[in-house]
């Protein structure tokens, strides 16, 4: 379904197998050194989900190649096969890339380099955002965990609204292209206990594959 230009939601993406692996890979890199951490605000506020970084480490509001606001370790590397997963889900949300005349939009797939996990447990959201910190203007790919949400997406100019609630469930895509790239959106709400039992999740955790342009 495609919530606005460009947004563009896959229910039921990823099968309980695959849906499996990724929890199970995003354990293993949610381990220190360069793990799990709660983000702080410039503001004196702290994120209530938790997060970690592969390829390029995120802290309000820049990337860098260290934990710098962590324990300093090196950011985990991002996987070949992470990259390959992005690139099937912008196929699939948008089609297969085609050749254009001339230099102007691109033809090949988004070399995808940074993967953002946060780990929702308790009463985590997270607030209404924009993501302008990657120097690209690729899409952004969202693949969910876990508990079912409430997943707000609003417009580029405000906060609120308007805007469209879409709930988002365990194996569901998003893919964020176009004009829908910098418009704000959170989760104001998780509804706990709703993963799928056979998962072994208690909480949500989403991934968000993005395009450095560095
Ligand atoms: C629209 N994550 O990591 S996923 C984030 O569920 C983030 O953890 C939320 O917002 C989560 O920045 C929402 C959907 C999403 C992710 C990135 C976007 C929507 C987006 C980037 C641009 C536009
Ligand atoms: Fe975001």
């Amino acid at each position: 379904t495609e919530v606005a230009p460009g947004a563009v939601h896959l229910p039921d993406w990823l099968d309980a197998s695959r849906q499996h692996e990724l929890l199970e890979a995003c354990r293993e890199w949610a381990r220190p050194p360069a793990g799990l951490r709660s983000v702080r605000t410039p503001g004196g506020g702290t994120m209530t989900a938790r997060q970690v970084c592969l390829g390029w480490h995120w802290y309000p509001y820049a990337y860098a190649r260290t934990v710098v606001d962590g324990d300093g370790a090196p950011v985990k590397p991002f996987p070949e096969w992470l990259g390959e997963l992005g690139r099937s889900a912008v196929r699939d949300a948008f089609g297969a890339p085609s050749p254009t005349a001339g230099s102007a939009p691109r033809v090949t797939s988004p070399p995808y380099d940074i993967a953002l996990i946060n780990f929702y447990d308790g009463d985590a959201r997270m607030g209404m955002h924009r993501d302008s910190d990657e120097k690209s203007d690729d899409p952004v790919v969202s693949l969910s965990l876990g508990d079912t949400c409430v997943f707000r997406f609003g417009n580029t100019e405000t906060r609120t609204k308007p805007y469209t609630d879409v709930e988002l469930r365990s194996g569901d895509l998003f893919v964020f292209g176009g004009p829908s790239r910098l418009a704000y959106h959170g989760v104001p709400k998780v509804y706990p206990d709703t993963a799928p039992p056979e998962l072994g999740l208690a909480g949500r955790l989403n991934i968000t594959l993005r395009v450095s342009g560095r």
